[in-house]
């Protein structure tokens, strides 16, 4: 009946979904990593419409994507700001609904880039019902806003052109920087391994993973794809993982025992800062 009708119609609560393509995208953008930036530049230029915890939705419709965006982190303060500088704005114009996670590694033993992902994943669930996870480094910004931070039908490798590899692929099967799964293709390669302590091999694990259980990659082509990464040294307490190639051997064998179903962590502290969540973590490391 008409009554029906017009309560329906006149709720303003009920918000229309958000366009297939976001309307506000710019395109090619420039990035510069410039050290005079700081965080009152940063927090002028982001902060417009967030919620707490780097918390973000359209005001204006409902987004087609829940992402979680993870970032492993320890000691990088500066290019977390630069990161928090460019991605908010670009995140905005994309119509996600969003939430920034920055898992920070507790103390001074070897860093874990991989298992601190496994953390962001299942700290982030307990928030909200996220159905994407975007894997980050700290370091990585985006030069085209049309490289949406969102999940596709098979696992995304975002970071296909960076500077520092010459705008392209290393090689066919990396899949190092910025990635996308969906909750489901996460849950399929039981998350990623706890067990890479220190630098490298940990992406390609992940590769071999996505691989053994039938998926593909997927990947912007090599201009929207480009990414700048700021550049740096070998962090102390990262060494190169001298176990990384007689792991990456295993994978097939060891992976459905070493993952989310294996994950053990400890929190100790969750800050909220209105540009992310910050989660300390003791990782238990065996050193
Ligand atoms: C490459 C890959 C990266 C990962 C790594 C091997 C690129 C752009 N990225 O990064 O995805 O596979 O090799 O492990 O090629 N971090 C800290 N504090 C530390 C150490 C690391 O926050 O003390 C985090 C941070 O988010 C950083 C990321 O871990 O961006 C990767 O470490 P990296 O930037 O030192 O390694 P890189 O650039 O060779
Ligand atoms: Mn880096």
């Amino acid at each position: 009946s008409s009554s029906i009708i017009s309560i329906s119609s006149s709720s303003p609560t009920v918000l229309p979904p958000c366009p297939a393509d976001p309307p506000g995208l710019v395109g090619p953008m420039r990035v510069e990593f410039d050290w005079r930036r700081t965080m009152e530049d940063v927090r002028r230029g982001s902060s417009a419409g967030l919620r707490d915890g780097g918390r973000y939705s359209p005001p204006d419709c409902v987004s087609r994507h829940k992402v979680a965006i993870i970032i492993p982190f320890r000691n990088r303060h500066e290019h977390l700001k630069h990161w928090l500088y460019y991605l908010h704005p670009i995140l905005k114009r994309q119509q996600l609904d969003y939430g920034v996670y920055v898992i920070h590694q507790h103390g001074t033993t070897t860093f874990n880039r991989a298992k601190l992902l496994n953390v962001g994943f299942v700290e982030s669930l307990k928030e909200y019902a996220y159905d994407c996870f975007v894997f980050s480094d700290v370091d990585l910004v985006p030069m085209d806003d049309r490289n949406v931070y969102r999940c596709h039908s098979e696992p995304r490798h975002m970071a296909a052109a960076m500077d520092k590899f010459g705008f392209r692929l290393p090689y066919k099967t990396y899949f190092g920087g910025v990635v996308a799964l969906t909750r489901a293709q996460y849950m399929l390669i039981n998350g990623f391994s706890n067990t890479y302590w220190g630098w490298g091999a940990e992406d390609d694990d992940m590769y071999k993973r996505i691989v053994r259980r039938k998926m593909t990659v997927s990947r912007p082509d090599s201009k929207v794809g480009m990414y700048k990464m700021v550049r740096h040294t070998r962090d102390a307490h990262n060494e190169e993982n001298p176990r990384a190639s007689s792991q990456l051997s295993l994978t097939a064998v060891t992976m459905d025992n070493d993952g989310i179903n294996t994950l053990k962590y400890t929190v100790k502290r969750i800050d909220k800062d209105q540009l992310h969540t910050m989660i300390l973590v003791d990782i238990h490391a065996q050193l």
